[in-house]
């Protein structure tokens, strides 16, 4: 195909790169209470801006691929967090094919990285976590992740969704350490019409957590969530503390924690590929939350995490709404990604004006 040509937009937007938690941790966060889903690709419209507008860009300059952009392109690639494995055994690929002296254009550049990226999602039962009542008990979910990545309102939009789906649930507060976290799950407890069971100011975790378990049971609820410190001082620290935790519910329920969920922070970059590891060896997750994906340029860190950990993202976040929590689902998120409708319009005149400047380009060449 002839590239199309791209009206752009004005990118006001600043990756954002620091990962200390800056907020006031006296004050639990606000509720976001927002009910209009947004779509996904307005969710991911920051990466798009970011990472894919530059591919744009650089096939706006060429239309078919040589050598030389690849080596641009591979580097783009790896620095929007898309993975250097992946990148690399795409780049070999497109390489094999310029050399047989097939012609790629923009088009098929980004059909054949969504074809190689596509199966690191393969086999993973992305939406299927179950979350029914069993015959010991509740579903059992810990949340882990380190501090202001987003597990209690994550815990929020989950526990607003699966409401909503009619099954019966408990939240824990589990981070003992700050009474905002406390009151912040109480909040949305609130919100969402689902029991809360917190403990005494500085609580051990594990205490709380017993307890919860303990009502879970007698309650004869489908689901309990269990929000948890994301303190990671050490790794041995992290590790004795989630022990415990996990101790407290394995005590109730020998089959549980069911599932042990990351929450990351997307707009951390490879920070959050390096918590995602050392949270792994900790506590061996069962699967992952990537959030902030609104707030990020680099929206293939996704890609990278999944393909590193092996372990299925089960939701996405895309806004502090309470409806931003999106299932994960491979194609509608690669599709969303690669989304260019938003970057580029086919636009007869800048189509002619692109024509004219190749025609100039090649007069100049000869
Ligand atoms: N833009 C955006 N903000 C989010 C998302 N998820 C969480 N947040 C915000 O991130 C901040 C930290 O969240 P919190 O749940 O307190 O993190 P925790 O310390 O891991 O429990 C809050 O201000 C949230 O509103 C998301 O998907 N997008
Ligand atoms: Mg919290």
């Amino acid at each position: 195909m002839v590239l199309g040509f791209l009206k752009r937009k004005k990118d006001s937007s600043k990756e954002q790169t620091s990962t200390a938690d800056t907020r006031d941790l006296s004050q639990p966060s606000e509720v976001k209470t927002e009910e209009k889903p947004k779509e996904l690709s307005q969710g991911l419209q920051k990466s798009r801006g970011g990472f894919l507008r530059k591919i744009t860009d650089i096939f706006k300059a060429k239309p078919k691929l040589d050598a030389e952009m690849l080596e641009e392109l591979e580097a783009l690639l790896i620095q929007s967090d898309v993975g250097v494995k992946v990148v690399q055994r795409f780049v070999a690929e497109v390489k094999d094919s310029l050399r047989r002296g097939d012609e790629v254009d923009y088009d098929d550049f980004i059909e054949r990285l969504k074809a190689q990226i596509s199966p690191i999602f393969e086999n993973e039962d992305f939406a299927d976590l179950e979350i029914t009542k069993r015959d010991d008990g509740p579903t059992v979910i810990m949340v882990v992740g380190v501090n202001g990545a987003g597990k209690t309102t994550t815990i929020g939009k989950i526990a607003q969704k699966w409401k909503e789906q009619g099954k019966s649930l408990m939240l824990c507060a589990g981070d003992t350490f700050r009474a905002a976290a406390v009151e912040q799950l109480q909040m949305w407890g609130e919100r969402t019409g689902v029991p809360v069971v917190s403990g005494a100011e500085n609580a051990k975790p594990a205490t709380v957590v017993y307890d919860a378990m303990q009502r879970a049971l007698n309650d004869g609820v489908d689901c309990l969530i269990i929000d948890t410190a994301g303190r990671l001082h050490t790794k041995t620290n992290l590790m004795a503390e989630l022990e415990g935790v996990r101790n407290a519910i394995t005590r109730h329920q020998s089959s549980a924690p069911h599932e042990v969920i990351l929450v990351v922070d997307g707009t951390t970059g490879q920070n959050a590929l390096l918590q995602a590891q050392q949270f792994d060896q900790a506590v061996n997750l069962t699967g992952l939350v990537v959030t902030k994906l609104d707030g990020t340029a680099k929206g293939g860190i996704v890609i990278s995490i999944a393909e590193q950990l092996k372990v299925p993202v089960r939701f996405i976040g895309v806004g502090e709404g309470v409806q931003d929590l999106r299932d994960f689902n491979a194609r509608e998120y690669l599709d969303a990604l690669f989304n260019t409708n938003d970057i580029y319009t086919l636009n007869k005149d800048s189509e002619d004006s692109a024509n004219a400047q190749i025609r100039k380009r090649k007069r100049r060449a000869v």
